[in-house]
């Protein structure tokens, strides 16, 4: 496994030189989810399969930016599901960004996830891996290296609220939620960017990130494979909880298609229990 986080280390750095020195303008089509790709969607895409074409540990890949799976190392046993660029429009109004890699091994299932890891590219690049067992692991990059600064706890009880989705087309008891949570004096902390928002709970103690089912998108927008379920298991990791509307575990999720999304609800262990009371959860 190690061989995989030293290219995801190669690979952040790269992409952090592309954020900075190419072309952000908009490619001529569209990602598997129907969504306009920029130049520096393709060319992260790329920069990815390239270094993990070097990694014989490396089966297949399977990207936000593709249909399909590519096929790699026959003699290899981790498929490595990614978003190369999340939020990748942010960049034009220079907000942090994200990469996002769930390794799994046997299936694509949740419960055969056997690590995941991160990396933001911020006024620092900062890189989080998790791996079965073990507590969230913060790194950051000094120079050309990566320096570890420690592990990530989730305290019992945080202070931030990210709610994602369009408020019009919440449902009316997601509405009341989120509000009761700022009535308790919830700090609103929420820039579009799945990854830097759920980095921000993360690394300041905890509270709730949220992308519920809305009327526009009943199974929410986030992708299961290379978006919610490597960060359920970061969560998870971390002491916190990661569930779905019916209050199911994200890490039971198990996709039908590489694109499927699913209603996510990420935090500590108190806003999630509010949460499941709140949507009649027992
Ligand atoms: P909304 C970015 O496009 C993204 O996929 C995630 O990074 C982010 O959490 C979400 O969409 C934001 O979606 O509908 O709240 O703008």
């Amino acid at each position: 496994m190690q061989t995989v986080f030293e290219a995801i280390k190669k690979i952040a750095f790269e992409i952090d030189d592309a954020i900075k020195n190419s072309d952000l303008g908009y490619a001529e089509k569209e990602n598997a989810s129907g969504e306009d790709q920029l130049k520096i969607d393709v060319l992260s895409d790329l920069i990815i399969e390239k270094e993990f074409v070097t990694v014989p540990r490396v089966s297949m890949l399977v990207s936000e930016e593709k249909e399909g799976a590519l096929q790699l190392h026959s003699s290899g046993s981790y498929m490595v599901c990614y978003d190369p660029l999340d939020g990748s429009s942010l960049i034009d109004v220079n907000l942090s960004v994200g990469s996002i890699f769930g390794i799994y091994e046997g299936s694509l299932d949740a419960q055969y996830l056997v690590a995941s890891a991160y990396v933001v590219y911020g006024p620092r690049i900062e890189l989080v891996i998790a791996i079965k067992g073990s507590k969230p692991m913060l790194y950051r990059a000094e120079g050309d290296q990566f320096k570890v600064i420690g592990e990530i706890s989730l305290n019992e009880k945080g202070k931030l609220n990210a709610p994602g989705g369009t408020q019009q087309n919440w449902a009316p008891h997601h509405k009341a939620f989120i509000d009761s949570l700022f009535a308790e004096g919830y700090r609103l902390r929420y820039s579009g960017g799945m990854v830097p928002d759920l980095h921000q709970i993360l690394l300041k103690g905890g509270g709730l990130f949220s992308y519920p089912g809305t009327s526009d998108k009943p199974y929410g927008k986030l992708r299961q494979l290379f978006e919610v379920i490597p960060f359920a298991f970061m969560y998870e990791q971390a002491g916190g909880q990661a569930i779905n509307e019916k209050g199911e575990r994200l890490m039971e999720l198990v996709p039908q298609h590489h694109h499927d999304t699913s209603p996510c609800f990420f935090g500590s262990n108190y806003e999630i229990e509010a949460l499941k009371k709140a949507y009649g959860i027992n």
